[in-house]
């Protein structure tokens, strides 16, 4: 069978069409530019072709360079610079035709054309920055002269689309089109065909240039973009189009281009990104899994976690009934649900019809038996397994028979749970994260019994909900909790050694966490955290735990809800070190017999992040989780590991794997299996990724 063209040519008249086919998203791929070049070469010997249209096959217009191809030695990689350079000087009129997403590589293919046009609902955007790298074929150079430097910069920095009818206004797009974008785009070229000169986007100058604009963009990537090397290339490539002639700032581009993708920090990303992605797919789980159909929903518990839950599909568009077991209770969580709208609403996020539209999906009640109509129950009471298996029991006898029943548990044993009921196919975990309507990961965790069509259904539920499923198996803390723990453990064993909570905090916010084991700990509440302390403890037969931390919670401080745990809180909610924790914690020393010793930031760094590499690779091992990339995807969406290091797993091949053994046993840990077999074989946790999908 032929091989479809990457890139058509059809006759449409004086106008030749290039449609570009390279499902799913038009990348940039190897054969895309081959094709378009000999479009392109093939209008220009044609005296009959006036014009040339460029359009996207099938869902959208190109979506960027081809990300798989960044690995590739620049001779081998798809010439995009190469194509963007015969559309600037190409003899006759060019027009992009956008829909879908223009993005990256695909939206400077369009800005070396000489005409844009887009259906209203395309999108429009230069997101590199958030792959680590720049706009490297011409980006920094054009968008500046279309839209001015500060469009320029905040579209090229925060990596966001815009959509058409906003480029429209800035004229980044010349026509929108409001019938079939190919009949459209054709008339239009057939317009213009005869006008000249042929407008080129490199001949503008930039507007709006000043040199108090880019100081001020550079302090602001100081705090938005801590720590990452290509917003200050890009901050450069942009003045550089502002004050010197375009030729200068193109050839500048290519050499910050490719410093920015050798960067660690653009090898983590782009592990992110596809990582993200592998993660939703599930080995033995066809895409012909069928589904059931989610149209209400039924949440128990009207608290902090239940109205986060409930608010995720009242946002989806479904409608949610909420059960709580006092008016109180229930007046209480309606209130804080409907002060959460009311606040998005207040940033301009939501207006205030969406906030009575949402809310009016929202059926409270007292009565359980409400939930009889409900397709999916989610629980979120108190993490008790006596609570739950009641709950499950009550359920089992009043949900409809095709109901899934989930729990929102972040520790206890879902099969437990399950088994309590005469579905266990039906029951399956779904564990947010605290602010649950913010936080954009979910554990989706498979039971023994759970059904294939119950996790799949559940998996395209996380997508409808705009979060990130991640399906994890059966364990104490499953997976992200589970690693937390052991973090936890040795961020306290650091403390008892002598470093000050707040020299580990601070150690891990410069690697580039937004919180440090003790912020999170005061956020979450000391007494949470101690609670699972004594519960583990007393499944292991083992006395109650009496740490430092375990203390400051015995003095009654819990953290930010009681204005004090191990720090103090103003209402700025910065964290303060309190005198008298402080002594606490050097009596618990001197108790012990330990003599403080100072612990550099760097060791604090390599043991926290190796405690959290060893358990990844115990939980790799065990099958709790499918993927090394999918634990990334957990710590990065769930516990603020920085994007642009990969996450843990990822972390561990840039530091090397040996080196990661050889920290865990100075400092008294056991390495896992896996992590010394890998090790010792010189592998990554990518290899046992590919190793494991080959099965
Ligand atoms: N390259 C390679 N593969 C890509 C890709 C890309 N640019 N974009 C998507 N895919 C794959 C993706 O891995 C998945 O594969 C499938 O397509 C569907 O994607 C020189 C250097 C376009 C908004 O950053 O934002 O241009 O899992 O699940 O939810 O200046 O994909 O099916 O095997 O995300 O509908 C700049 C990245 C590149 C855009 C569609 N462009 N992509 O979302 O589908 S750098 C980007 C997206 C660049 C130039 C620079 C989204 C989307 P699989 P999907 P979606």
């Amino acid at each position: 069978m032929t091989q479809t063209p990457l890139v058509e040519q059809s006759r449409h008249d004086d106008i030749l069409v290039l449609t570009i086919q390279n499902p799913p998203v038009n990348a940039f791929s190897p054969g895309v530019p081959e094709g378009l070049k000999a479009g392109l070469s093939a209008a220009a010997a044609d005296e009959g072709i006036a014009a040339v249209v460029i359009i996207g096959g099938g869902r959208t217009f190109v979506a960027g360079a081809d990300i798989k191809t960044f690995g590739l030695p620049r001779e081998q990689a798809p010439d995009l610079r190469g194509t963007v350079q015969q559309l600037d000087a190409f003899p006759k009129p060019t027009v992009a035709a956008l829909h879908g997403t223009a993005l990256g590589g695909g939206l400077e293919l369009a800005l070396a054309c000489a005409y844009r046009v887009a259906v209203p609902g395309a999108r429009l955007g230069l997101p590199e920055v958030k792959l680590g790298v720049l706009p490297g074929a011409g980006g920094t150079g054009r968008l500046p002269r279309v839209v001015g430097v500060q469009k320029a910069l905040d579209m090229m920095l925060s990596g966001t689309p815009i959509p058409a009818t906003e480029a429209r206004e800035l004229g980044l797009v010349d026509e929108l089109i409001e019938g079939d974008l190919l009949e459209g785009a054709v008339a239009f070229a057939r317009r213009v065909a005869g006008q000249r000169p042929i407008p080129r986007v490199s001949e503008r100058s930039v507007q709006g240039a000043t040199p108090e604009l880019f100081a001020a963009a550079r302090e602001a990537i100081q705090k938005s973009h801590r720590g990452q090397l290509s917003p200050a290339l890009i901050v450069d490539l942009v003045e550089l189009a502002a004050t010197r002639p375009f030729e200068e700032g193109w050839q500048a581009e290519a050499q910050k281009f490719m410093e920015a993708r050798e960067s660690p920090q653009s090898r983590g990303l782009r592990h992110i990104f596809f990582a993200e992605r592998e993660s939703a797919k599930i080995p033995g789980l066809g895409k012909d899994t069928p589904l059931l159909n989610i149209r209400a929903v039924g949440v128990i518990g009207a608290g902090t976690m239940g109205g986060g839950i409930a608010m995720n599909f009242l946002n989806a568009g479904l409608p949610v009934t909420i059960v709580e077991t006092s008016q109180e209770a229930l007046d209480r969580g309606l209130s804080v649900l409907r002060r959460n709208y009311e606040s998005s609403a207040k940033k301009g996020r939501l207006t205030l019809d969406e906030v009575e539209r949402r809310m009016a999906l929202l059926t409270p009640t007292l009565e359980m038996t409400d939930l009889g109509g409900a397709d999916l129950i989610i629980e979120a009471v108190f993490e008790d397994m006596a609570v739950k298996k009641a709950l499950f029991t009550r359920l089992d006898g009043l949900a409809r028979d095709s109901a899934i029943l989930a729990t929102n548990t972040s520790t206890l044993d879902v099969n437990e749970i399950a088994a309590v009921t005469s579905r266990p196919e039906q029951v399956i975990g779904l564990h947010f994260f605290s602010p649950a309507n913010v936080m954009k990961l979910l554990e989706i965790v498979r039971a023994e019994k759970t059904s294939d069509t119950v996790l799949a259904t559940c998996m395209a539920l996380a997508r409808r909900i705009g979060k990130v499923g991640v399906v994890v198996g059966v364990c104490d803390g499953f997976v992200g909790n589970r690693m937390v723990h052991r973090y936890g453990e040795e961020a306290r064993r650091l403390v008892e050694e002598g470093a000050s909570p707040e020299a580990v905090d601070a150690a891990m916010n410069a690697l580039g966490l937004p919180m440090g084991p003790f912020q999170m700990t005061d956020m979450a509440g000391l007494d949470i955290g101690y609670a699972i302390r004594v519960h583990r403890a007393q499944q292991r037969g083992e006395p109650e735990p009496d740490g430092w931390l375990d203390r400051i919670v015995k003095t009654g401080r819990k953290g930010q809800k009681t204005g004090g745990g191990i720090y103090d809180y103003d209402d700025t909610r910065r964290p303060r070190p309190n005198a008298d924790m402080q002594a606490l914690i050097e009596a618990y020393r001197a108790e012990k017999g330990v003599t403080p010793r100072t612990v550099s930031a760097d060791e604090i760094t390599r043991r926290l992040t190796g405690t959290l590499i060893n358990e990844g690779a115990r939980i790799l091992d065990e099958g709790i989780a499918q993927r090394a990339g999918d634990i990334d995807v957990i710590y990065v969406y769930g516990y603020g590991f920085p994007a642009y290091r990969g996450g843990p797993m990822h972390s561990a091949g840039e530091q090397g794997l040996q080196r990661v053994v050889e920290d865990l046993k100075q400092y008294g840990h056991t390495p896992a299996p896996l992590l010394e077999r890998l090790a010792r074989e010189g592998k990554t946790f990518a290899d046992f990724d590919r190793e494991r999908a080959r099965g």
